[in-house]
């Protein structure tokens, strides 16, 4: 049985990875918007990963015998004034969720509830690879600058990298 305060805390990190996915959601929306299909595809794929990142905690909670709450979802942002920016975006976020993860894991610890502090490794690992990868694809339009063709070839980058995940 987990103490009230862990699930209080993994009811709120379920709350986050749902504001992520429709953060992502609503991100494809703008680059399906800008035409940027490529961006979409790989936005909306997130999008779906991030809902996996929620069920496993939503699991979690209900199987160590606490309840799992769905509270309200802040909105998430909707404008961006480009592709970078919207990138840019997404490795903050994800640097966010870091954050938010290790003090979760800190909490588990240092109140000796191990099972949780096991339970979080997946998601210490897992954002290790979010924020390479959302780093990766900001580094690399950085690199190759933002005029229609490099963006163009960005665009197919991004729709490959949803292809094969
Ligand atoms: Fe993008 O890792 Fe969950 O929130």
């Amino acid at each position: 049985m987990l103490a009230t305060a862990m699930i209080e805390k993994l009811n709120e990190q379920i709350n986050m990875e749902f504001f992520s996915s429709n953060l992502y959601l609503q991100m494809s929306a703008w680059c399906e918007d800008k035409g940027f299909e490529g961006a979409a595809h790989f936005m909306r794929q997130h999008a779906d990963e991030e809902m996996g990142h929620m069920r496993r905690l939503f699991t979690y909670v209900s199987e160590t015998g606490g309840m799992p709450l769905l509270g309200a979802i802040a909105a998430p942002r909707t404008e961006f004034s480009s592709l970078l920016a919207l990138f840019e975006y997404t490795y903050e976020h994800e640097q966010l969720i870091t954050r938010k993860i290790n003090e979760l894991a800190h909490t588990a610890f240092s109140t000796q509830d191990y099972s949780t502090f096991h339970f979080l490794q997946w998601y210490v690992a897992e954002q290790h690879e979010e924020e390479k990868l959302f780093k990766s694809i900001v580094d690399k339009i950085r690199l190759v600058g933002e005029d229609g063709k490099a963006l163009f070839f960005i665009d197919k980058d991004l729709q490959q990298l949803a292809n094969s995940s």
